[in-house]
């Protein structure tokens, strides 16, 4: 029985207290002495995880005799975070189990900066995925995640002298106490070889993979609680092994390090998170991870839905796939591979029987990320799949060539083969062609997925296309990082609130009342004390509490704009030296955020960011005005502390790029006025919170598209601007770069004259937009108006009603209704 809202009885804490103790005793090994905070959080971790044991097997065991269809989430990153707040919120024992670890002696709080923070991803793609698991747990929804038991995940990020380093970051060195290893759970995963083609008896054909290489896939597995409880789900991960430990005839012939190399080759598949794939070994050994944890998913699926079913044809009834991005997208072959090849599935019934079960989520319009393998490395690494792939695009183009109008660069730009500088195949096109769905992730992004990218795909399969707008599990970026806000939003709007987000609405007719302004104020000032303290702690900058905290949170990238936000920064600067004793609203501007390690300009915006921090932050003239933090290591909990301390969410993207954003929403929730472009989500995030309560600014997707078509050169728009135009020149002029005054001309020689993301042209409406943002902040009453609105409208943009969506629309699963 959850303890949620009220005080666990002396009899539950007792329990609690009993279970860490004997953990620590026999699971650990020590004893209150000399345990560490390590051991203690291990104890307590191996505690709490027992109470999800007795639900995950009633939740299976209710799956197999229900005979429910199940929904597996295929998605090469997970960017869980900690979980041991998270699991604990949901199971309604926090209370419990901090009274009980504070009869030990042991603070609870402590524990939670001692787990490590699981980085099995790169960003927003990766953190939905975690999000989505959530949700699927808390709507009692049958799934599985299946993924890469990464031994290193995202890179660790140092900043030394203003430039990113990266170190390999190590989130097992102290095992996981989360995880159940299956060793009985073990797939073969085979590459290479050759493809024998042989006749049967009624005159079709069989082909037979021979492969020349194998290797195991071993599970690993995490119990992913829902929300109080009811459900637990299955986070399924693959860890790559060799077959044979080390080859004994080496070994003893002297040669101890040759011995190992097999093994080293095997287990390189699941050692790291997204190796860089720029040179020819970096791309083979992601296409090696993709098809090992999609081969893994697959086999131990079908093994499951044979087990339970005995029959292959039911499984799109029974089964649902997800696709996260094209990463899993060598699952249409692999499928077909098993359906025709090992089932004895005629090829037509085996494609429908694909296509009713895929789905499949696209998550970006930026060409460099949508993945194209070269076909001579598919013919060696998988030549079975890529026979399947020539063949599924044969039946594909003749499909094609029926649509009215279809001519060759209509079949062109069709094709599963991109024929264009050197032969490719393209991984969208085959998830897309695969899937029943195809879904973007946000209303903007799914139209423009529509016209743009598979404009001619869905004229070839029309009404696949359709939208999922992103959402974010309120449990983890609200309840779990801001418990302030929480206790407030639960005497306001009542403890359903945490079952049901759309009761926030309670809060408004409240918006305008001055005693929840004040409520809400001091929530905000003491998680902004906490940031403040982590600031002066990591990197003895003070800043001042009072002051409008500014954030830009996110991936550095260039479509993203940190650069905006930088130039408006500097703009600002140069505007406060020159009126110095004007009545300015005092700013820290914080960033945080990784550059991918091979992307130099990103890199170079980061080194930026700090060289105008140094020279601002020591500027006697800004005293307290105006500081400048680049928070180091951006991870899911530095997000758990900025999000809750944040006045003002930067969601400043080239409109038409940013597919979602997802860092938006958690934002808005937790009362952060959002200035941004009409770009993914913002836009919806608009709708919902009102015009009145958001600050949008610059161009549209119509007219970044109209401008780029009359080319990028800004030489016009910066001699229009002089307040742009002195903010360059600043820059070059070496005033944030003494002595090297060429620093960031790759930079601002772009901006000058190859301005595709469009940093220039936004420019003034940027600044402007800043300049009502200062205006509503000294109007304190109007400014908390808008931030309560903000939290009491966004209750949509929770991920069960994306989840209830995906479930009702894509998967065909019922959803019960949590409360
Ligand atoms: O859908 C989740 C997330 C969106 O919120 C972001 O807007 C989008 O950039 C991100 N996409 C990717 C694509 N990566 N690849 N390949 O991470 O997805």
């Amino acid at each position: 029985e959850p303890t949620i809202g009220k005080t666990p009885s002396e009899a539950e804490v007792a329990a609690a207290r009993n279970a860490i103790n004997a953990k620590l005793t026999y699971a650990v090994g020590k004893n209150a002495v000399t345990a560490s905070d390590r051991d203690w959080f291990v104890a307590t971790a191996l505690a709490v995880r027992d109470r999800m044991v007795d639900p995950w097997i009633a939740s299976s065991k209710q799956t197999y005799a229900e005979g429910l269809k199940r929904v597996y989430y295929l998605s090469l990153e997970f960017l869980i975070g900690r979980l041991l707040f998270d699991t604990m919120n949901n199971l309604g024992i926090t209370e419990t189990f901090r009274a009980a670890l504070g009869d030990l002696g042991v603070d609870l709080e402590k524990l939670k900066t001692v787990e490590p923070d699981a980085a099995l991803g790169n960003g927003g793609l990766g953190r939905l995925a975690a999000c989505f698991m959530d949700s699927m747990a808390s709507l009692a929804i049958p799934a599985y995640g299946y993924g890469i038991r990464y031994d290193h995940g995202l890179f660790r990020q140092v900043v030394k002298g203003g430039w990113q380093q990266e170190y390999p970051e190590n989130w097992l060195s102290f095992g996981n106490p989360w995880q159940f290893e299956r060793a009985e759970v073990v797939y073969d995963i085979q590459f290479g070889g050759s493809v024998e083609a042989t006749m049967q008896s009624n005159g079709v054909p069989r082909y037979i993979w021979h492969p020349s290489e194998t290797i195991e896939a071993v599970a690993y597995d995490t119990p992913i609680a829902g929300w109080r409880g009811r459900h637990v789900n299955t986070l399924r991960l693959w860890s790559a092994r060799a077959v044979d430990p080390l080859r004994l005839d080496a070994f003893n012939s002297g040669d101890h390090i040759g011995a190992l190399v097999e093994q080293v080759r095997a287990e390189t598949i699941s050692k790291i998170l997204y190796p860089s794939d720029e040179s020819p070994a970096g791309q083979e050994l992601r296409l090696r991870q993709e098809y090992f944890f999609v081969s893994a998913s697959l086999q131990d699926l079908v093994f499951r839905h044979m087990r339970t079913y005995g029959d292959i044809r039911s499984l799109p009834d029974k089964v649902a796939i997800q696709l996260n991005d094209t990463h899993p997208a060598i699952t249409v072959a692999e499928l077909m591979r098993i359906l025709v090849d090992t089932r004895d599935v005629p090829w037509e019934e085996a494609w429908d029987i694909t296509v009713r079960t895929l789905g499949y989520t696209n998550h970006t319009l930026l060409p460099e990320a949508l993945e194209t393998w070269p076909v001579a490395l598919l013919e060696r690494l998988l030549p079975r799949q890529i026979q399947i792939i020539y063949l599924i695009n044969a039946i594909h183009l003749e499909k094609a060539k029926k649509v009215p109008g279809a001519d060759d660069a209509f079949l062109a730009s069709v094709s599963l083969i991109d024929e264009g500088g050197g032969r490719r195949v393209r991984m969208g096109h085959l998830a897309f062609i695969g899937s029943h769905s195809i879904n973007g992730v946000s209303a903007l992004h799914s139209e423009l997925v529509k016209e743009t990218i598979f404009r001619d795909l869905d004229a070839v399969y029309p009404g696949r296309i359709n939208n999922k707008t992103n959402g974010i599990t309120f449990r983890r970026w609200l309840q779990g990082a801001n418990p302030g806000l929480t206790d407030i939003l639960v005497d306001v709007c009542g403890p359903q609130v945490l079952d049901d987000a759309t009761k926030l609405e309670k809060l408004l007719p409240r918006v305008g009342d001055a005693a929840l302004h004040d409520s809400f104020g001091s929530a905000r000032r003491a998680n902004k004390i906490a940031l403040a303290r982590l600031i002066r702690d990591r990197l003895d900058i003070h800043v001042n509490p009072n002051a409008l905290f500014d954030v830009q949170i996110k991936r550095i990238h260039e479509y993203k704009r940190q650069l905006l936000n930088i130039l408006e920064t500097i703009a600002l600067y140069q505007a406060m030296r020159a009126q110095p004793h004007k009545e300015w609203v005092p700013r820290v501007k914080i960033f945080a955020g990784k550059a991918a390690a091979s992307y130099h300009k990103a890199k170079l915006i980061i080194k930026l960011a700090n060289d105008v921090a140094q020279v601002v932050n020591n500027d006697p003239v800004v005293r307290d005005l105006l500081k400048v933090v680049f928070l180091p290591n951006y991870n899911v909990s530095l997000a758990e502390m900025i999000i809750p301390a944040a006045d003002l969410s930067e969601q400043i993207s080239t409109a038409g790029m940013e597919a979602s954003g997802t860092g938006n929403m958690k934002l808005a929730l937790n009362g952060a006025l959002t200035i941004g472009t009409l770009d993914g989500a913002n836009v919806e995030i608009k709708e919902h919170v009102g015009d009145e309560n958001i600050f949008i600014f610059g161009l549209t997707t119509a007219e970044v598209a109209e401008r780029r078509r009359f080319g990028i050169d800004a030489a016009g728009t910066i001699a229009a601007s002089r307040n742009l135009a002195d903010v360059l020149d600043a820059i070059d002029g070496g005033v944030f770069s003494p002595g090297e005054p060429g620093r960031f001309a790759a930079l601002t020689t772009s901006l000058r004259h190859h301005d595709y993301f469009m940093v220039t042209a936004d420019f003034d409406s940027y600044y402007a937009a800043q300049r009502d943002v200062d205006a509503l902040w000294l109007d304190r009453a109007a400014w908390w108006k808008a931030s309560l609105n903000n939290t009491a409208r966004v209750a949509w943009f929770s991920s069960d009603r994306t989840i209830a969506e995906y479930a009702k629309e894509i998967w065909n699963v019922p959803v019960e209704p949590m409360a």
